[in-house]
């Protein structure tokens, strides 16, 4: 039996897939572990209406009644984001017990990707990966994401990473991966919140036609996932030196509780959210359906390259 058994895909996202059509995955910790309800709920169904206006299928994922989700109707969408916090975060590692147990778990970015692979989706849109925590020289926290990223073959457009990370770091291990890291009409990684993090990209595309080709050539190659970065509307950017003291106020929070491991993403959100009243939440928002649009265009400039809008010429 191989892994495709464990699929539950819906028929649009199916049909998309026969079809050789656009589709781009979204995953569900930020549903779950990222934000709270109702605002999760509210994002999860605009992010999918963001990717349907580019022409493009969403393929939201998730793990639960022991199948993996490609797809999920309106009503489970409900009873994830309900669910929240008591929902399983589910990492590569817990992919197998999750299935096995049938428990409502939000999929990482890690998880996402390697469902979307499943699947046979190719671009798959968040709001900021995982990567290495500051002080991993002692904690040894550094996201399954990014080992993630260097072996599975889909493209994820995020808006950088939040600079409760070590963005340096986080860029070195994405190197020894083999992660080419592109910006989207940008020279700098994006920290999220904050349009700039002072440490650049590998490579600079304008536009989707141009990421699509070197998806393209990438597949071609055999090679593994793409970091395609993406930074925040102008409107909704917060200047880095603004969001710095909230999270050295957080950190400092989880460290004197003791919260870490997987408990340690979620926490750091949920506190930046309390410290900022509410107002990093909004931002969070926006970049998501900013990535959501982006992903949507290069997904639909992939299928283009790959399907041919007429029928072959048979010859007789
Ligand atoms: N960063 C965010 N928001 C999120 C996450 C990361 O700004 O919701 C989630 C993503 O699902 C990501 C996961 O894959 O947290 C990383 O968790 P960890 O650091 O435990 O690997
Ligand atoms: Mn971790």
């Amino acid at each position: 039996m191989s892994g495709k058994a464990y699929l539950s895909v819906s028929a649009e996202v199916k049909a998309a897939l026969a079809a050789g059509k656009a589709v781009v995955a979204l995953e569900s910790t930020i549903i779950t572990h990222g934000m709270p309800y109702p605002q999760n709920l509210e994002m999860a169904r605009d992010v999918e209406d963001v990717v349907r206006a580019t022409g493009a299928v969403p393929a939201t994922i998730t793990i639960m009644d022991g199948r993996l989700c490609v797809g999920v109707s309106g009503e489970d969408l409900e009873r994830l984001a309900q669910e929240g916090h008591k929902a399983a975060k589910a990492s590569r590692r817990d992919v197998a017990a999750l299935l096995a147990s049938g428990e409502m778990a939000g999929t990482t970015v890690a998880t996402t990707m390697q469902i979307a692979a499943l699947a046979g989706i190719k671009v798959f849109a968040t709001g900021g990966i995982g990567g290495v925590h500051r002080g991993a020289e002692e904690s040894f926290d550094i996201s399954a994401d990014l080992e993630e990223l260097g072996r599975t073959p889909v493209a994820v457009i995020c808006a950088g990473a939040k600079s409760i990370l070590d963005i340096g770091k986080t860029l070195e291990v994405l190197e020894t991966n083999g992660v080419p890291v592109l910006g989207f009409g940008t020279d700098q990684f994006p920290a999220f919140w904050a349009r700039e993090s002072g440490f650049g990209v590998d490579h600079r595309f304008d536009d989707a036609e141009g990421v699509a080709h070197m998806l393209a050539i990438q597949s071609d190659l055999g090679m593994g996932g793409v970091l395609i970065v993406n930074p925040i509307p102008e409107a909704d950017a917060w200047e880095a030196s603004a969001i710095e003291g909230f999270i050295t106020q957080a950190l400092a929070d989880a460290e004197a509780k003791g919260i870490k491991g997987k408990a340690a993403t979620p926490f750091l959100l949920q506190r930046i959210f309390e410290l900022t009243g509410g107002k990093s939440l909004a931002s969070n928002i926006a970049l998501v359906k900013n990535n959501a649009r982006v992903a949507g265009e290069i997904a639909v400039a992939l299928a283009e390259r790959t399907t041919p809008k007429q029928p072959a010429v048979k010859f007789i």
